[in-house]
Parts: C-alpha cells; structure tokens; sequence
C-alpha cells in the first residue's frame, strides 16, 4: 500500500544516516587537547538489539504513570536537565544515555560539572554549526561553548562515556526531514529528540518513545518538570519539531490509542536491514 511504502522509505533513509560521534582521530581534534579526551571507544559500542525509550521531555508526561514501564527498558534516554527525583511515577528513575545541548553543557545555571544528573551515565552533546561551517570554524566558533566545560568534564571525571555528535550529521538528519516533508522547512537542525531516535535506531530491537507525539494528556506545559505553559516546546519553533514528529509517526507500529491515549510511540527494527 501507499502508507507502507511512505513508512518503509522514511524508516530506511533514517537508517543510511548514520549520526557520527567525533573520534579521537578525526582532524582538527587528532591534532587538538580535546581530542586525547574523547572517549576510545564508540558510543554504544558492539550494543545490539536490546529494547530502549526514549523520554521526552514533555509537560504532557504529567499523570502518564509511565514510571515503571519506562524503567522496564534496556536502554533509557533523557535529554538535557530532565530531573526523574520527584517524578518516578511518571516518568521512572533509570537512565542510561543523556543527551545535552551546549546551552547545558555552557551555561552556569544548569551546574553542568557538579549536577549529580550528569554522573555515571553515557552523555552525547551537541552544538548546532552553521550549514557550510568546517569542524575549525565550529571549533573556533561554537554556537555555544561546549568544549570549555567538555575539557573540565573530562579531566574530572576521565572514564565517562562522553561523546560530542558531529554537527555535519546533524544537517543530515535535517536533510532528511526536508526530504521527507517536500513543502520547505525551516532550515535549522532537530530537536535532541530526533537526534537520539537516530542514534538509538542501530542499537536497539525495539524503540519506544514516550510523549513525543502529543497525547490527548496534552496540556500546554513545556516540560513535565515546570509549571511554564509554552505550547511551541511541542509544535516547534526553532527546530524543525512537528516534521520531526510526523516523520517519527509515520514509522511508527503502534495503534492509535497506544499512541494517542497512552503517549507512547514504538518503532520496531528489523535486525538485520539494520546492521
Ligand atoms: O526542551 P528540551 O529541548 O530540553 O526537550 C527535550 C526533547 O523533548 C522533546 N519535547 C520537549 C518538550 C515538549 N513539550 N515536547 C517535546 O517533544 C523534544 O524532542 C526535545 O528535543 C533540545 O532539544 O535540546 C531542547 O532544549 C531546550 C533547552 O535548551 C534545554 O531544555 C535547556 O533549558 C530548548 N529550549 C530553549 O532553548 C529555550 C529547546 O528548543 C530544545
């Protein structure tokens, strides 16, 4: 049918793409302090086929009570400052990967190398490059300054799993959701949510992802975390969210109430397409 045809070439564009983390060999970070600091071995190295979440942020988790069935998974996804103290029951208290920008990483308030939220877990940052930017120019001129508190990271704490996405993948995934919306989008990379779909995919059997697509619980907070009422947290106003989202529903294989009562969207992967 049309539907599976649409659905399987958004799943297999997605999979081509495979977001790069920078590697300690990759120039100008070969020849830079930073790179002895990258992590020696690739993110989520030789992991296969385990079942992974990922939880968005979403003010619409508030009342889900998705608390343990998000704690049931292998592999458990957050992104940025997202507490779970206070939240269990809601949004469960297990975590495995961190995704943070470089406003989290950079700016004081988020208390990114004391905050306990970032210890003894795998960390992917990101900072958005322009278009045509080289790795030099983005290393010269970060958008904000990830790598300042990335060197003081790592030089407190030299065994994390922290790794740095390269922003050139980034655009790609941009490419991606212009390809699949056809009418033009706006010409700015995802969200970490669609960043952590892409890096999830490779890794995981099965992909659930909570409150990504709005549910009916949708109530016009920003974050389940703050009483802030900021419906573009959840449309988009920046990133190119609700293509990312449609693009994400249209791989989905879960039927409506799970996704629209319940809140949770699932991906199933084909193991070996996948690899
Ligand atoms: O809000 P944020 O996003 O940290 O949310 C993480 C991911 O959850 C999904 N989300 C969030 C809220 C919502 N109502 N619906 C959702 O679907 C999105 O997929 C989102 O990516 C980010 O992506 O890094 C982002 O970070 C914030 C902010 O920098 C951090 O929270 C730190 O305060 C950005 N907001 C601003 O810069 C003001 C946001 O645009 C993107």
């Amino acid at each position: 049918s049309m539907h599976k045809r649409n659905s399987s070439n958004a799943m297999s564009m997605l999979i081509k793409t495979r977001v790069k983390t920078l590697r300690r060999k990759d120039a100008p970070f070969n020849v830079h302090r930073l790179g002895e600091l990258f992590p020696k071995k690739k993110l989520f190295f030789k992991t296969k086929g385990k079942t992974c979440v990922i939880v968005s942020s979403a003010g619409s988790l508030v009342g889900s009570n998705l608390g343990e069935f998000i704690n049931s998974h292998d592999i458990v996804m957050r992104f940025n400052h997202a507490p779970t103290l206070g939240f269990e029951n809601d949004v469960g208290n297990k975590t495995t990967i961190r995704i943070v920008n470089s406003q989290v990483v950079s700016k004081p308030e988020f208390n990114f190398l004391e905050s306990s939220l970032f210890k003894n877990i795998s960390l992917l940052g990101w900072d958005p490059a322009d278009i045509n930017a080289t790795l030099e120019d983005w290393l010269k001129k970060p958008d904000f300054d990830l790598f300042t508190n990335y060197e003081k990271f790592m030089l407190q704490n030299p065994s994390a799993d922290f790794h740095i996405a390269d922003p050139r993948s980034l655009w790609d995934l941009h490419s991606i959701l212009q390809e699949y919306a056809k009418v033009p989008i706006i010409k700015n990379i995802p969200s970490s949510g669609f960043l952590g779909i892409a890096i999830l995919l490779p890794v995981c059997s099965q992909l659930d992802i909570v409150e990504y697509i709005p549910s009916t619980r949708l109530n016009g907070r920003c974050h389940y975390y703050s009483e802030d009422i900021n419906i573009s947290c959840t449309f988009g106003a920046w990133h190119p969210l609700a293509t990312e989202k449609l693009f994400a529903y249209s791989i989905n294989t879960a039927d409506d109430f799970t996704v629209f009562q319940k809140g949770i969207l699932k991906i199933k992967l084909n193991k070996s397409k996948n690899n």
